[in-house]
């Protein structure tokens, strides 16, 4: 059996995104790093493969497929038994609509704030700019405001089980804290939540970065789930 091949960048968002969805499915996988540095997304090869010269992108047994969110739903759709997109219409209905609050109401402003305090810093040797930061602070905060009233009355965004509308955020979430903001853990329900989704084990397993992984990680990282911090809330029991 060929096995999976994830094309991105240890650190990048997206990348992180997919790794942590083959991760969820027991999915093993070959990560090959893009050197965006070197310009190797804008060679003639890579642009065959994606045309917008960006990473992610995967090679399933020659199907090539990029855009982060439409890989982790092909993933998922191939397993459906995990649940991770509802398929009953009233829950799969729920899902898109938690799936459309990520890409319009989460990612703008979250990953606005991780290339402005994490990308800048770390890939092109810049500071960030401090009015960009206000003004998606502000954005997020508000923003955030929904998923706190949501996270009051279920456990996920889409009702009381993990759907991939969670797991979704998980990167750009995780990068804010690598970036100092701290907005994750300012609202009880909301750090519930995101404290949760840090704790899984997909999410554990690509703190240093995505990483190749075999089965046998997948099975070993499964005793690795950390206890949620004592101290949170929850309001939606
Ligand atoms: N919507 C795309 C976003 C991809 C994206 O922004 N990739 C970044 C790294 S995480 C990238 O390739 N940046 C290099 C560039 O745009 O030249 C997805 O979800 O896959």
């Amino acid at each position: 059996m060929t096995i999976l091949k994830l094309y991105g960048t240890p650190h990048g968002a997206s990348p992180l995104r997919i790794a942590t969805v083959l991760h969820e499915l027991h999915i093993p996988f070959e990560f090959i790093e893009v050197d965006l540095k070197a310009g190797e997304q804008h060679t003639p090869a890579f642009l065959a493969r994606q045309p917008f010269g960006q990473v992610p992108f995967i090679d399933d047994g020659g199907f090539i497929l990029y855009e982060s969110r439409a890989i982790c739903r092909y993933l998922a759709a191939k397993h459906p038994a995990s649940g991770l997109i509802p398929r009953e219409p009233t829950a799969n209905a729920l899902f898109e609509q938690a799936a459309s609050v990520e890409v319009a109401n989460f990612d703008p402003s979250a990953s606005g704030l991780v290339l402005q305090t994490v990308v800048k810093p770390a890939f092109y040797g810049t500071q960030p700019d401090p009015a960009a930061v206000q003004a998606h602070l502000a954005v997020l905060e508000k923003k955030l405001e929904g998923y706190e009233a949501i996270l009051g009355t279920q456990r996920y965004l889409a009702g009381d089980t993990l759907t991939l509308a969670d797991l979704f955020h998980l990167p750009c979430a995780r990068l804010l804290a690598v970036g100092g903001i701290d907005i994750m853990m300012q609202k009880p329900n909301v750090a519930r939540w995101y404290n949760e989704l840090i704790a899984r084990p997909s999410s554990v397993a690509y703190e240093g970065g995505v990483k190749t992984t075999t089965t046998s990680n997948i099975t070993k990282d499964k005793g690795h789930v950390r206890p949620p911090p004592a101290n949170q809330v929850i309001r939606w029991l």
